[in-house]
């Protein structure tokens, strides 16, 4: 199981679509073990982004995840990193694919409506980041074994 971190953007949350993006993840079977309401603080933005420090975007990347609230999700499954990023679609929303988040709601290609960890590496390193010791809930899902085929010895 890997544990993903997913934050509904300015944009989303000003458009009223956190419920239908978090709906999206939740139907295909992820769980959210990790959720957080909250304006981001300049120095926990500069952390999150430190990789596109320098590019031409970055302080307008700052200025607009710093903007308003954002919602920050834990989500929880196999192979969540790479199934959430797929369900993003491309970074830039004019080149989205229709049926990702990023290709159904938007045309912007700064206001994309959602970050997602890209790499199991970086979502270990992000989770950690935006959530601290004892504020990811471990509970078990009595739909389980029907999201997954558990009879064997891993999930599938
Ligand atoms: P990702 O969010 O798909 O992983 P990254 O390349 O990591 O894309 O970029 C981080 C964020 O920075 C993007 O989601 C987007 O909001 C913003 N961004 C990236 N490239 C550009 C650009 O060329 N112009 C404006 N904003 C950009
Ligand atoms: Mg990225």
């Amino acid at each position: 199981m890997e544990t993903t971190l997913i934050i509904l953007k300015p944009d989303a949350v000003q458009r009223g679509l956190m419920g239908r993006i978090i709906g999206r993840f939740e139907d295909k079977g992820l769980q959210v073990v990790g959720m957080k309401f909250m304006k981001i603080p300049q120095d926990l933005g500069q952390r999150h982004y430190e990789v596109h420090k320098g590019k031409p975007f970055y302080e307008g990347l700052l200025r607009y995840m710093t903007s308003s609230p954002v919602l920050v999700l834990a989500l929880r499954g196999v192979s969540a990193v790479s199934i959430t990023r797929k369900m993003m679609g491309a970074t830039f929303g004019s080149n989205a694919d229709p049926g990702t988040i990023r290709g159904d709601f938007g045309v912007s290609n700064s206001f994309n409506l959602v970050h997602g960890s890209d790499s199991p590496e970086n979502a270990a390193k992000e989770v950690a980041l935006w959530f601290g010791d004892g504020e990811l809930v471990d509970w078990s899902r009595n739909t389980e074994g029907w999201i997954y085929d558990l009879t064997g010895e891993k999930p599938e």
